[in-house]
């Protein structure tokens, strides 16, 4: 596995490739054009002007997180022919580049769904937190005020404002969408992309819907092992890929990770991994890395990859803000920093008591 960090670009970002690189055992960064909006063409000067950045600072992209899917490709509209055509130029311009690994995900208009960025916990640090409680009691539009409200002055990944200030034309827009037809358009869509990815060696990996279940009435498919294995059958090609995020399929406790881990092998193409606390079933928090913070065993977690050969991109995820850190939620630099070494340590364990 190759241990990395997310970074948003250096102007979106109050982490420097500076100090992901002192990160130990950090040599990569997943990163993205952060001022793109989901169907614009990435140009590949504007790629190897990113990549070359990275590299002056002693790093390598190791992958992409996100290129966002138009929703006209989501939702099935006849313009989506032009998004998909969009799609596979950037595709073409990454590979070009030599970047061969792409996330992406399949959620109807919101992305990951949080009620708290900044839940005070015990220590004094502060997490992102989810009740159901608090989301049966919002209205999608108000949802987006308080994300908004909470983000520190950042742009949340996801939480576009020109996306949210469509919010109601959106959820028209997908009255007619259920599983089925969701189903049915990642298929076309993947089916389409599969030969650029197989021309340039391109991985897709589909991150998992957060929270995994329906919010807002809105349907989620990307949430459970059945689901997920439909997907990789339904376009049976190595290059159709997942994004394992332990933190987005953990949120339902039904869903047993290391099992899940390992009924994909060979498909898992970046990991992100991370821990939750269960206050009850419908009340999380993002807790630190360690598995003795949160209801995860991350030991486990690790070990499953390893068991599996996982050799692509992994990350910390979302980490907790501590020692007066004031960064995008949910990615400051040193709970993530604490996750990597963290992390890290597990897979040496791992890996010397197989080796002996
Ligand atoms: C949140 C992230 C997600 C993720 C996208 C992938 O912090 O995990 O926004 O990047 O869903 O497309």
């Amino acid at each position: 596995m190759e241990m990395t960090l997310r970074w948003y670009g250096s102007q979106f970002d109050s982490v420097t490739l500076e100090q992901i690189r002192q990160v130990p055992g950090v040599h990569g960064v997943i990163t993205t054009l952060y001022d793109t909006k989901p169907g614009e063409v990435w140009e590949r000067a504007a790629i190897h002007e990113l990549k070359q950045e990275v590299e002056a600072a002693g790093l390598k992209i190791a992958g992409i997180e996100s290129v966002n899917i138009h929703d006209a490709i989501k939702i099935g509209t006849p313009d989506r022919e032009q998004y998909i055509e969009n799609y596979i130029t950037t595709l073409e311009h990454l590979g070009q580049e030599d970047i061969h690994m792409v996330c992406y995900n399949f959620m109807p208009v919101f992305d990951w769904t949080r009620t708290e960025l900044a839940r005070k916990r015990k220590d004094g640090s502060t997490v992102l937190a989810y009740t159901q409680e608090a989301v049966d009691a919002l209205k999608p539009e108000d949802m987006f005020d308080s994300i908004g409200a909470d983000s520190n002055g950042f742009v949340m990944p996801g939480w576009e404002p020109e996306r949210m200030s469509r919010i109601k034309e959106l959820f028209e827009l997908y009255q007619d969408v259920d599983a089925e037809k969701l189903f049915d358009n990642l298929k076309y869509f993947l089916e389409k992309i599969m030969p650029v990815c197989d021309k340039y060696d391109i991985n897709m990996a589909i991150h998992p819907d957060d929270p995994a279940w329906s919010v807002f009435g809105l349907p989620r498919i990307i949430i459970n092992k059945e689901n997920i294995l439909r997907m990789m059958h339904m376009v049976d090609n190595p290059h159709n890929g997942v994004t394992f995020c332990s933190g987005s399929y953990g949120t339902n406790l039904a869903n047993d990770l290391p099992d899940m881990i390992r009924s994909l092998q060979g498909r898992i193409h970046f990991a992100h991994v991370r821990n939750l606390k269960f206050n009850s079933p419908t009340d999380f928090e993002e807790s630190a890395h360690l598995s003795a913070d949160g209801s995860f065993d991350m030991y486990e977690i690790m070990k499953a990859l390893y068991d599996i050969g996982f050799d692509g991109p992994i990350r910390p995820d979302h980490g907790r803000m501590i020692w007066g850190e004031v960064a995008m939620p949910g990615y400051g630099l040193y709970d993530r920093a604490l996750g990597a070494a963290y992390l890290n340590g597990l897979w040496e364990a791992i890996e010397k008591s197989d080796l002996k």
